[in-house]
């Protein structure tokens, strides 16, 4: 065992804290062994690709309950950029493999130029490149459901992930092409078995829109639609549209597969939720949650993120007394819209059982709603769009589960 953990926890048991930690700090040196000399131990030699340190193994879960979906182990995140390797996945019919050569992007329908780009083509127009989350709406499905209590952050709520996304804007695409007079639609399909196809409403392309082709430095990985999507910044996953091979501008939508028979969601009044394109405002505790277990009472850092579809997150407040009081937690910069933010909230636990939750409030005005709320006005019959307030209950002997809710 590790002395420097033995005196801690003998010392931070005492009755005061802060002299704990000042005598920690002393008695501990001399207790750790020195190190060994580092100039004795020969170094690994230069490489030509880095790879993790073996004492760090952050992995995908594939399914944890969805159907065609790997999830991002955001326990394991720090900040708010998610690895490539460990952005979640997901798709309906497989990862296709598209050679960059042979790769092509037809734009035609209402517009005076139907165009083919290639690769090439996409990648001589002025370049951006800008911090996203992507979500798929089906996420925090177990939240939502209220199931079980032994669901880490990944398996609630791991189809979320952000990564710097380079590509050309739409409306530069939309440009030289020509877009008629009328055309308010257009359809983006994929390249994959699937054949995936969304219709987006045309204001996005003007706004936001852009046909991605790098992801945190580097093209896209297959799973993220190498080698070019559409990305409509803060909408739900699936009208992100990987392997796009085709846009068709037109006067109405298209009414595919995916916002009929999929991502239309019945409310309690017999209508339908259709083409439910943004994300609200939501956020997660990353820490401590399942499968944690605090070792002791006393000051711990409450860590998570936050996001929101119509923007940047403006505050976001923790309750660490089962939601009787709430209180502003720091956010971490960078803060940018459309984007995961990482908020900090420091906790002093006295070692008593409790909920810990946080609440997202937006730059909008918009704040998560609790479970009861959002059940309220969608239902129990709905399957996408589970943005409700999570809560870890952290019991007395330390062990954190999910919070369920009655
Ligand atoms: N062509 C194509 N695009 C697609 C999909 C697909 O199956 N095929 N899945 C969609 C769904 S449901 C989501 S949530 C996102 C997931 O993106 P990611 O796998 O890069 O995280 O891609 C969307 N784009
Ligand atoms: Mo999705």
């Amino acid at each position: 065992m590790d002395p420097m953990r033995i005196s801690r926890r003998r010392l931070l048991g005492g009755a005061a804290g802060a002299v704990g930690v000042a005598v920690l700090r002393r008695t501990g040196l001399a207790q750790v062994e020195v190190p060994p000399d580092p100039t004795k131990l020969p170094g690994r030699p230069l490489s030509d690709l880095g790879e993790r340190s073996p004492f760090q193994r952050p992995r995908r879960v594939v399914g944890g309950g969805y159907q065609g979906a790997s999830l991002t182990p955001l326990q394991d995140l720090c900040g708010i950029v998610t690895p490539a390797d460990l952005h979640y996945e997901r798709h309906h019919a497989g990862v296709p493999s598209i050679d960059p050569h042979r790769y092509k992007l037809l734009i035609h329908g209402m517009v005076d130029r139907p165009t083919v780009f290639d690769l090439e083509a996409l990648r001589r127009f002025p370049a951006v490149s800008r911090l996203h989350f992507l979500e798929c709406s089906g996420n925090g499905g177990p939240a939502y459901r209220n199931l079980r209590p032994d669901v880490s952050p990944q398996l609630v709520d791991g189809l979320t992930s952000t990564s710097e996304w380079t590509g050309v804007p739409l409306a530069t695409l939309f440009r030289e092409v020509g877009v008629q007079a009328g055309a308010t639609w257009f359809l983006a399909e994929g390249g994959d078995a699937a054949v995936l196809a969304r219709s987006i409403p045309i204001a996005k392309a003007w706004d936001d829109a852009m046909i991605a082709y790098g992801q945190n430095g580097e093209p896209l990985r297959p799973e993220q639609g190498y080698p070019a999507r559409l990305l409509v910044p803060g909408w739900e996953g699936s009208s992100n549209v990987k392997w796009i091979r085709r846009i068709e501008l037109a006067d109405r939508p298209f009414m595919t597969r995916e916002e009929t028979s999929k991502y239309t969601d019945p409310l309690p009044d017999g209508t339908a939720r259709q083409f439910s394109f943004v994300m609200d405002a939501k956020s997660l505790i990353t820490f401590p949650a399942y499968p944690v277990t605090l070792p002791e009472r006393g000051w711990w850092e409450v860590s998570g993120l936050a996001w929101s579809g119509r923007g940047r997150i403006a505050r976001v407040d923790v309750s660490t007394d089962d939601g009787n009081t709430w209180a502003p937690a720091e956010l971490q910069e960078p803060v940018l819209p459309k984007c995961h933010t990482r908020f900090r909230f420091l906790w002093r636990w006295d070692g008593a059982e409790t909920l810990v939750m946080s609440r997202a409030t937006d730059e909008t005005g918009y704040a998560q709603p609790t479970l009861a709320e959002l059940r309220q006005v969608r239902g129990r019959g709905t399957t996408y769009h589970f943005n409700n307030i999570r809560a870890w209950r952290v019991r007395r002997d330390g062990t954190v589960i999910f919070g369920l809710e009655e």
